[in-house]
């Protein structure tokens, strides 16, 4: 399967991040991507399709802000990386706020995503990489891999969240939607599984008909992003019913996990579809430092052979993934899948 990474995207690297109360190393590191690269044999280059496909899925205000956040950090004299302390959980409206603190809380949700001076320039070459590979998937490919890093599940239409900026699975999916009608996808799903529910994605498509979400993960109720992922969640509007939750508890195995799995496809395919955007985490491993289920190496080739078997035409996009020493070998694993 073609493989695709920027090394751009390597030039995002916080250097810590709130966590229980108390600063930690930041544990989304350029080293995952490396650590991918170095088991699955490298990647070709992402080609720049420029900020018109980004713009389909993010609010301009949020897209340069993103793009200005360090710089106008650095120019109201702080160090380090960007983070934000005050959030609007109270009408969060589009006030002409300019003092970056009050920027960084209206367009984020949590205190754990810090915005670097390379932020932009990885997230932007994350979104690149998402729509290159889907090149691959629209020309006739079974399947590709965009190995995107930092994340983007958490992210919404205007904020950060969870280690993610630009919503690639999203930005993808949309793309796929827009393009030409030869190649274009008028029904498009995305199955998302991440430790972690996909709040941004599901938040993106939650009254649209055209993009399901269906999402396997940790339940809300013990783990983050504990507001959304709830099973009663199920989209609005037009988009009722196209949005699916499968909260799993800590400690889930294999069996366990497929039984779920086979649930999302059969939704999968019952809403029918063009195209499968897999948003995909190896956070589900045993081994995780900040996840709790035990899905074991070997599991991930048992699941992406099941997602391989309904022979959608399949974009795999990487989410989240933090034990370094086995990320390699778990991912590769699921990629031996298809
Ligand atoms: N103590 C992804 O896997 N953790 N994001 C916050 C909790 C945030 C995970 C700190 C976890 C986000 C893409
Ligand atoms: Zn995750």
């Amino acid at each position: 399967m073609r493989t695709f990474f920027s090394p751009a995207q390597l030039a995002h690297a916080p250097t810590r991040e709130l966590h229980n109360g108390d600063w930690v190393p930041y544990a989304e590191t350029p080293a995952r991507a490396e650590a991918i690269l170095a088991a699955i044999g490298g990647a070709e280059p992402a080609v720049d399709h420029g900020d018109a496909p980004i713009l389909a899925i993010h609010d301009t205000a949020y897209v340069a802000f993103l793009r200005a956040a360090h710089d106008r950090w650095l120019a109201a004299e702080r160090e380090g990386d960007a983070i934000g302390y005050a959030f609007p959980v109270v009408r969060r409206r589009p006030l002409k706020l300019d003092r970056i603190d009050a920027l960084l809380g209206l367009h984020g949700f949590d205190a754990s995503t810090p915005i670097a001076a390379g932020t932009w320039a990885s997230a932007y070459a994350s979104a690149q990489t998402a729509l290159t590979a889907l090149d691959a998937v629209l020309g006739g490919d079974r399947a590709a891999f965009a190995l995107c890093r930092p994340p983007g599940h958490h992210a919404g239409a205007d904020y950060c969240g969870g280690y993610c900026h630009l919503n690639a699975a999203a930005i993808a999916a949309q793309a796929a939607r827009d393009a030409d009608p030869e190649r274009g996808c008028a029904r498009v799903a995305i199955l998302d599984t991440d430790y972690h529910h996909g709040n941004g994605t599901q938040d993106i498509f939650w009254n649209r008909d055209d993009v399901f979400y269906a999402s396997i993960h940790a339940d809300p109720a013990t783990d983050y992003p504990f507001f959304w992922g709830h099973a009663d969640e199920r989209g609005e509007g037009p988009g009722a019913g196209a949005t699916l939750n499968l909260p799993l508890p800590h400690g889930t195995s294999v069996d366990d996990y497929a039984r779920a799995l086979d649930a999302a496809l059969g939704a999968i395919a019952a809403f029918g579809l063009d195209l499968l955007i897999v948003s995909h985490g190896a956070d589900t491993w045993a081994g995780d430092p900040i996840s709790h289920f035990a899905l074991q190496t070997a599991d991930y080739t048992r699941l992406a052979r099941t997602i391989a078997g309904c022979a959608w035409p399949t974009l795999v996009v990487m989410e989240g993934g933090y034990a370094l020493d086995a990320l390699g070998a778990n991912v590769a694993s699921f990629l031996a899948g298809f």
